[in-house]
């Protein structure tokens, strides 16, 4: 969180104020499972803070928090998808971004073969 801003609602989930899945609890990062699964696994990971509102800013910023978040979701994917997975960074509004707080998605488990989708 920044400045006056609310909370986003991924930090609302860090602090266990709103209850997830969760799959993955680190001391930056947490993961849980998609409230609107868009695969049979779909889980999002995100540093606790909202303090990059996209990968962009978290990429120039903090390219270690970037590296940490995508070793835990293959992590993830491993335990939950054998290892395969897609890795989705939704990026401004027009892309499908709705939540303003870095996240990736991390979809896996009978993923049609070459679908984008
Ligand atoms: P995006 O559209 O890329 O900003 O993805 C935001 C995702 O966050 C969307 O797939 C739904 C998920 N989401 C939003 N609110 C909640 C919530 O309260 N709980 C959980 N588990 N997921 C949520």
């Amino acid at each position: 969180m920044s400045g006056t801003a609310e909370p986003t609602v991924f930090e609302r989930i860090a602090a266990g104020e709103i209850p997830a899945r969760m799959v993955a609890d680190t001391e930056r990062i947490i993961a849980f499972h998609d409230i609107s699964p868009q695969a049979p696994v779909h889980v999002v990971v995100t540093p606790r803070t909202a303090e990059y509102r996209d990968v962009v800013e978290l990429a120039a910023a903090d390219p270690e928090l970037l590296a940490e978040l995508v070793s835990v979701a293959r992590g993830i994917a491993e335990e939950l998808a054998d290892g395969q997975f897609r890795l989705v960074f939704n990026t401004g509004p027009a892309a499908g971004q709705t939540v303003f707080h870095v996240h990736a998605h991390v979809l896996g488990g009978g993923l049609e073969e070459g679908s984008l989708g």
